[in-house]
């Protein structure tokens, strides 16, 4: 049948009425279920080995249209809409948008689940169904308040329920599964598996105010929140929990599927690859030893063989208090059956590298190194970009790169294009479409074929004129949801990225300060800059909650000043999420990418900018180095200290923030309008001295070392943008030069050296 008419058909069998006559919430539903019913017609990837992505967190966004466009039917489902009348813009705002992570590390585990799809590879994903996801984000006083997120809506989900469901033992109780999977369509190909599990007995009722509930009562808790504040010991506890709860649903569903496709599992490893992705799941290593051992009838010996060439690990942050390190006391209460297993790997390790505690799983301390669990009992290590994976080696990990130098790679992370251009920039799909064919949306590297028009002032115009489209757009969204007005004419600076000191969210804020002053005193730029931020604060970071005061505070104070306003505006969105970067993304003309160097893994809002046509401004950390390179000096804003001498800072514990402090009356300027009168008239005292004597007395990530090279740098970025030509041409080549970024390429990869699928 015709798309159009099952289109209309299913309207009158939902709602007795045509799609004319519908209203946008039900045209909601009735796609969502033509979407499901194009994907039934599908097949799932599949193959005699595959690969189990297990990850805490998918970070999935909202999928009508994303569906729509890797079943080819988009522009056909957008066409009829429109001859009745209807917008599809406006029925995806109906979609409720599942917040299943924190930030890249989610982000990315879903742009794999795409390309995963999309390469026709066998693979599933496997997770949690957090009810209330991480937490929607509300500013109340200038301070950033935590909501619970509904999101899944009993009548109208891609989520389907199975029937699948296990037992996991804790130590003090047994909780029953059940299984719920979301299909994931690959662009012009077949489809996989994100089985996300729940807890049969979950009780919603638990959450009163806010994200608060009893976390002991962990039967009815367990699956509501994502990574709840773990500053506590409960809340620690609840986050072994749930690592077990996922793992041991994923074992037992490994195990159960081999068993029925018939295969040994002495030979798991031929038919199974597990990625660990970061170590939140790495219990699942000692999960399946046990299964093998008690239940399977394998001796020790023989699991920990299979299952060390079965499983893989990610690691994606060298951030010391991000490395997970239980308390061996704390897995005694929530998981005993797998304690005995995790010693016995532990003493195999002790008794082969006694002379080298820095590789021993549990310390002196009695702390279990999850990490270690991974790398000793893997059969991969990688990080995920070339200075990453470089750092790893050499300095956090060298101890095990000395001992297993052929498990470390590297896979820098991308992006998948199906969402970060086809969905969220479709104009400049169109353009492309047009100058270098349609090859680029299956062959990302294609997109290079863009710099033959790189003196075509046509196409320049183009690109430019697509930036403006979607700035107008960006517009109208911040009218309409923060109420603040900025002009499309101004320069769009955005830094979007979880909150944290390291990404120096403060640098940026330090900047905004001093061009505020010196708007003040007179000095007038160009043209006007709006500095939008979107992030979220972990509830328990206290100075990255005063960070958001701040902005808050700037905004109040500068967009409400009217000798300063015309020229500079600030804008903390509310609530950023999966959504709202499909809207910011395409707008920016400033791609802010200034983690302190060594710090950022990879970041991957710097591929999604770049791709989009933003121009970046950061440090050689993390991809930008990668994006650096390809680029050249000319396409990218490159300032402060290099990763080794960031290194050598923490080595030799030497950097004295006050230092830069006194030297410097610009900084002095800008750090002491924290505390002014102008800024506690606005602001919370507790907050903004708090964050003053932070960064006076410690600013453990270095903000001062760099803000004079950020502010020349930025300046210089600013000055750049006037000569519209010259811009034009790094917004053409950073689109070009994109297509190492996408994730098709990332997965190719993962599939070549470590999963070796087909
Ligand atoms: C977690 C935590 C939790 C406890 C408090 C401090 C803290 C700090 C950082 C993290 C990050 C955990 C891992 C993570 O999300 N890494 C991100 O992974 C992305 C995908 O590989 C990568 O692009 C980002 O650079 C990296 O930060």
């Amino acid at each position: 049948m015709e798309l159009k008419s099952k289109f209309d058909e299913l309207a009158r069998k939902l709602y007795g009425r045509p799609v004319r006559q519908c209203t946008t919430a039900e045209l909601y539903h009735v796609l969502l279920q033509l979407g499901k019913d194009l994907m039934s017609e599908k097949k799932y990837n599949s193959g005699d080995r595959q690969v189990y992505y297990i990850s805490a967190e998918f970070l999935i966004g909202k999928l009508l249209s994303n569906n729509l466009i890797n079943l080819g039917v988009y522009d056909e489902i957008e066409e009829i809409l429109r001859e009745n009348g209807k917008s599809l813009t406006e029925i995806e705002e109906e979609e409720p948008e599942p917040s299943l992570g924190n930030g890249g590390l989610g982000r990315l585990a879903a742009c794999f689940m795409d390309s995963i799809a999309t390469l026709g590879l066998p693979g599933a994903g496997i997770g949690l169904n957090y009810h209330y996801g991480l937490f929607r984000q509300v500013f109340k006083e200038h301070l950033q308040n935590a909501e619970k997120d509904t999101w899944i809506d009993k009548r109208y989900s891609w989520l389907r329920k199975t029937d699948v469901s296990f037992e996991v033992k804790f130590g003090d109780k047994t909780v029953k599964s059940v299984m719920y999977d979301i299909d994931v369509v690959g662009y012009d190909s077949g489809m996989s598996k994100l089985h996300l599990f729940d807890l049969e007995t979950v009780d919603e009722s638990l959450v009163k105010t806010g994200i608060d509930f009893d976390k002991t009562a962990v039967d009815k808790n367990l699956t509501l929140f994502l990574y709840p504040d773990d500053s506590d010991e409960a809340g620690n506890l609840l986050r072994i929990y749930q690592q077990y709860f996922m793992v041991s649903n994923g074992a037992q569903l490994i195990i159960k599927e081999m068993k029925e496709k018939g295969y040994d599992l002495h030979t798991l490893y031929d038919h199974v690859a597990i990625q660990i992705n970061d170590t939140h799941p790495t219990m699942v290593i000692p999960e399946l030893i046990r299964i093998l051992t008690q239940e399977e009838e394998f001796t020790f010996d023989e699991a920990i063989e299979v299952v060390s060439k079965t499983c893989a690990y990610t690691n994606h942050t060298i951030l010391a208090e991000a490395l997970e390190k239980w308390p061996l006391n704390y897995l005694e209460k929530v998981v005993p059956v797998l304690v005995p297993i995790i010693k016995e790997l532990a003493n195999r390790i002790k008794k082969a590298y006694r002379y080298n505690p820095k590789v021993w799983i549990i310390d002196d301390e009695k702390r279990v190194h999850m990490a270690h669990i991974d790398i000793h009992y893997g059969y991969s290590v990688n990080g995920v970009a070339a200075i990453h994976t470089d750092i790893l080696k050499e300095t956090e990990l060298n101890a095990f790169y000395q001992l297993y130098p052929l498990k470390f790679n590297n896979k820098t992370n991308g992006i998948t294009f199906r969402r970060w251009l086809l969905e969220s920039n479709r104009p400049l799909a169109a353009l492309l479409d047009r100058t270098i064919g349609k090859s680029y949306r299956k062959n990302a590297d294609d997109l290079k074929k863009l710099l033959e028009f790189k003196n075509d002032t046509k196409i320049l115009d183009e690109i430019r004129a697509i930036k403006d489209q979607k700035k107008a757009e960006l517009v109208k969204v911040i009218k309409e949801r923060e109420g603040v007005e900025i002009s499309p004419d101004s320069i769009f600076d955005i830094q979007v990225k979880r909150l944290h000191e390291y990404k120096r969210q403060q640098m940026n804020a330090l900047y905004i300060i001093h061009k505020y002053l010196e708007i003040k005193g007179g000095k007038k730029p160009k043209r006007p800059i709006t500095c939008i931020f979107g992030a979220k604060a972990a509830p328990a970071y206290v100075i990255a909650r005063d960070i958001i005061h701040l902005l808050l505070v700037l905004q109040e104070i500068i967009n409400n000043d009217k000798d300063v306003s015309p020229y500079l505006k600030v804008v903390m969105v509310t609530n950023y999420n999966v959504d709202y970067a499909e809207k910011l993304i395409p707008a920016c003309d400033v791609s802010e990418q200034i983690s302190l160097a060594s710090k950022e893994a990879s970041g991957t809002s710097n591929m999604k900018f770049m791709l989009n046509g933003a121009v970046t401004l950061g440090t050689d950390d993390g991809a930008n180095v990668e994006i650096h390179e390809l680029v050249g000096d000319e396409n990218i804003y490159i300032f402060g200290v290099d990763s080794d001498t960031v290194i050598s800072h923490y080595a030799k514990a030497d950097y004295v923030s006050k230092d830069y402090y006194d030297k410097s009356p610009v900084i002095r300027e800008a750090v002491d309008f924290i505390v002014s009168e102008k800024a506690l008239k606005v602001g919370h005292k507790e907050n903004l001295e708090r964050l003053y004597k932070e960064l006076l007395n410690k600013d453990w990530f270095m903000t001062l070392i760099d803000l004079e090279g950020y502010i020349k740098a930025k300046d210089r970025i600013f000055e750049d943008f006037e000569d519209r030509e010259k811009w034009k041409k790094m917004m053409l080549v950073n689109i070009a030069k994109a297509g190492f970024f996408s994730s098709d390429r990332t997965i190719a990869e993962y599939n070549r050296d470590i999963w070796k699928l087909r």
